[in-house]
């Protein structure tokens, strides 16, 4: 069997962490593209230069020219500005949908057939615009986001019972951006229920749903909580390893039922839009949304994460993408 190709859009701090962890997991040979000149060539040599201690022998560079990208099996997208203290993630918008497009000409003109996972924000919109631009089949255009958002989630659960993280489970659905929907009903440790364990533990069920509340609100804003801190750029490591759950799981034709931006056909109530759903992931990209049932007031806080995702998308629109 020959070795996968990885096409990673951006050489920035996502995809020099992407590259690395790629080739330390032996995802398949790594091409890391970017506009600016040496950089790409820089980050990629200074990893293959860690290869002897790392013991990989995937073949990690860096280009200028989309030509080197040809025949990728995946290409995974951070190509675009990041976010500064004080901007949402939707201010990104005009400058990094010019940016999109660029890119979106550039992997359909030289991986025609790859699987695309694409992190660039405002995720939900650049989504949208990659699809459209590249004529791709929705199965293979997806974006990650949930992966990220649930890990968050799961972490705070983790950290406040003091478990295993392992164990925790805690799906994220919706939009990427501050109407996410944690799903508290589904978050589990080993299957047993969150809100049950947190009740036990403060035995008064107002404070557990206080203790819940906080995390929620703490995974819808963990993105800025980053920012605010570095001051220059947004979170790094874990979008990286997020995208290479999902790079691993199509690669390895794993069938992997993850948090995926997803284009909806009908699925919860939705046609037509890019939103974070489960999916099954495998060797032909998102295989299925999976679906589940949602409470009312789960529901009424989906419908409103996908208004905004509408709406990003008309704003995208009116600017002419
Ligand atoms: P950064 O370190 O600035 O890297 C972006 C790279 O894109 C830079 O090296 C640029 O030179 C490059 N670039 C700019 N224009 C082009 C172009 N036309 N073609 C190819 N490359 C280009 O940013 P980053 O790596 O920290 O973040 C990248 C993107 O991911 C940003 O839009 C972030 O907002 C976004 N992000 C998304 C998540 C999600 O979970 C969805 C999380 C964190 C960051």
């Amino acid at each position: 069997m020959s070795r996968k190709k990885i096409a990673l859009i951006g050489g920035g701090q996502i995809g020099g962490v992407l590259a690395q962890l790629a080739a330390m997991r032996q995802l398949g040979d790594v091409i890391l593209f970017d506009i600016v000149e040496d950089l790409p060539q820089g980050k990629t040599l200074d990893i293959a230069e860690a290869s002897a201690i790392d013991k990989f022998d995937v073949s990690v560079k860096g280009t200028n020219d989309y030509k080197d990208i040809s025949g990728s099996d995946l290409v995974i997208i951070t190509a675009g500005l990041p976010r500064k203290p004080g901007m949402s993630r939707d201010d990104l918008l005009s400058v990094n949908a010019k940016i999109m497009k660029s890119v979106a000409e550039g992997v359909r003109e030289y991986a025609p057939n790859a699987i695309i996972i694409i992190i660039s924000n405002p995720l939900d919109a650049m989504v949208t615009l990659f699809k459209k631009v590249s004529g791709f089949p929705a199965n293979r255009v997806m974006g990650q986001a949930g992966v990220l958002d649930s890990s968050r989630f799961a972490s705070f659960i983790a950290w406040e019972l003091g478990v295993s993280v392992k164990d925790v489970s805690a799906p994220v659905l919706g939009g990427h951006g501050d109407t996410m929907v944690p799903l508290v009903r589904y978050a589990s440790v080993n299957g047993l229920p969150v809100m049950e364990l947190l009740e036990r533990k403060y035995n008064d069920a107002a404070k557990a749903r206080e203790v819940m509340t906080a995390m929620v609100e703490r995974t819808k804003q963990a993105g800025g909580e980053v920012v605010k801190l570095l001051k220059t750029g947004s979170a790094f490591y874990s979008p990286a390893s997020a995208a290479i759950q999902m790079a691993e799981a199509i690669l390895r034709d794993e069938k992997r039922v993850l948090m995926v931006c997803a284009l909806l056909e009908g699925e919860f109530g939705v046609n037509g839009y890019y939103v974070g759903v489960p999916a099954i992931l495998g060797a032909n990209g998102v295989e299925k949304v999976v679906e589940v049932s949602l409470n009312a007031e789960e529901k009424a806080l989906m419908d409103n994460s996908v208004n905004a995702v509408t709406t990003l998308v008309a704003d995208m629109e009116r600017l002419g993408f």
